[in-house]
């Protein structure tokens, strides 16, 4: 009655866990060792790889001890005891079916209509709470967006912002940008026309995964700014028109920049990019900077154009999107991954600056993820 059986051949054993049974192979279970000959203890860095354990490892012996499972393998002679608790959090058994475009629990998507509470805090707070600013930046992971208010009215105000979870990721751009406007300029960007919405340099590989924009001055007419949420947008098209978003999704599209001399971007990836398993990882939409689209059949390429239209159109639907003007000491962090963002023209008499840099979400996820080891 110990609601564990080992497989005739040994090749995997079955074992009950709060009424679900899972099963697990001898390989797998050898592979995650936590034995300090398998694992470091310092750090939990594997210290074997998977040539020193035998393609024949079989499973002799399994038993449950209170809330651990014993397992001996052959041919090692090898005892290992795993957690209950830690077999079911990793258990690969019962995998709910995924359909492409799925997102995973730790996000949510939102539209217009989307509530915002906790999305917009002030500068100074979140310096100070350690609590909030974990609160904060968890909306970035969640959300793909966060806003900080009345800050300092100071250049170099945004790194106070990346410090607060990793590291600038310096470009062709520089360290951070000043988005204004320029005679000349490499980019449309430092104009004074209105951007749709997009995410920041399609063209290179691997794209910026976050972006802050700070702002510094705010007097001249227009220039607000707008952010939509990229996934939903695709789960939409998906909803409308499953073969429309497979066609994003399934083909390549071009980016490129080469506005300034010495710089020639290129990336080929598709406009919608999912996992292998069809999990949405990242949108790809800048109008500015597209290149030629080759990667799509002849039979497929009007239908193509179709579906890139009406995502166009989805993304610039009102329904889609949350907007707000930024005040000077105001910023703004998107996923770049995930979140476009829009500015209004802007003209008159007065100015318009903004200080933009990027950086990446792994270190958020992982500044995250340390605040919950820390806290349980
Ligand atoms: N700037 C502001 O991705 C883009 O080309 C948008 C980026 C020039 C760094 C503008
Ligand atoms: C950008 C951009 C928005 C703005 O610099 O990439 O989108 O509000 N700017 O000027
Ligand atoms: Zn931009």
């Amino acid at each position: 009655m110990s609601g564990v059986n080992i497989e005739p051949s040994g090749r995997f054993m079955t074992i009950d866990i709060n009424n679900r049974r899972y099963r697990f192979h001898a390989i797998w279970l050898r592979d995650n060792a936590l034995d300090p000959l398998t694992r470091s203890p310092d750090n939990g860095q594997k210290l074997i790889s998977l040539r020193d354990i035998c393609p024949d490892t079989r499973i002799v012996s399994a038993d449950r001890v209170s809330t651990k499972l014993r397992v001996r393998f052959s041919p090692e002679e090898k005892t290992i005891e795993y957690g209950i608790d830690w077999l079911e959090q990793h258990q690969y058994d019962s995998q709910p079916s995924l359909q492409p475009g799925w997102t995973p629990a730790e996000i949510q998507t939102w539209d217009a209509d989307t509530v915002d509470t906790g999305l917009t805090e002030q500068f100074n707070d979140l310096q100070t709470d350690a609590q909030l600013k974990y609160q904060w930046l968890q909306c970035i992971a969640r959300y793909g967006f966060a806003r900080a208010t009345s800050g300092p009215i100071e250049e170099g105000a945004l790194f106070k912002v990346v410090s607060m979870f990793g590291y600038v990721r310096e470009t062709n751009y520089g360290r951070h940008f000043d988005v204004k406007t320029q005679i000349n300029p490499n980019n449309l960007a430092y104009t004074g026309l209105g951007l749709q919405a997009h995410t920041d340099n399609p063209y290179r590989d691997p794209v910026p995964t976050l972006q802050i924009l700070y702002c510094l001055e705010s007097s001249a007419v227009g220039g607000e700014n707008m952010i939509v949420d990229g996934f939903r947008a695709a789960q939409r098209l998906r909803a409308e028109n499953s073969e429309w978003f497979d066609l994003l999704a399934g083909h390549c599209a071009h980016f490129e920049f080469a506005g300034e001399s010495g710089v020639s971007l290129k990336a080929r990836k598709p406009i919608i990019e999912l996992s292998p398993d069809g999990e949405l990882v990242a949108i790809r939409f800048n109008n500015r900077s597209t290149a030629t689209i080759t990667d799509v059949p002849f039979e497929k390429m009007e239908a193509y154009y179709a579906a890139y239209r009406r995502l166009a159109e989805i993304i610039d639907d009102p329904a889609m999107e949350i907007s707000f003007r930024l005040q000077p000491g105001d910023c703004f962090v998107v996923d770049n991954t995930r979140v476009l963002h829009a500015r209004k023209a802007y003209t008159g008499q007065g100015t318009r600056w903004l200080q933009g840099c990027y950086a990446d979400k792994d270190s958020l996820l992982s500044t995250l993820s340390s605040y919950q080891m820390s806290a349980s």
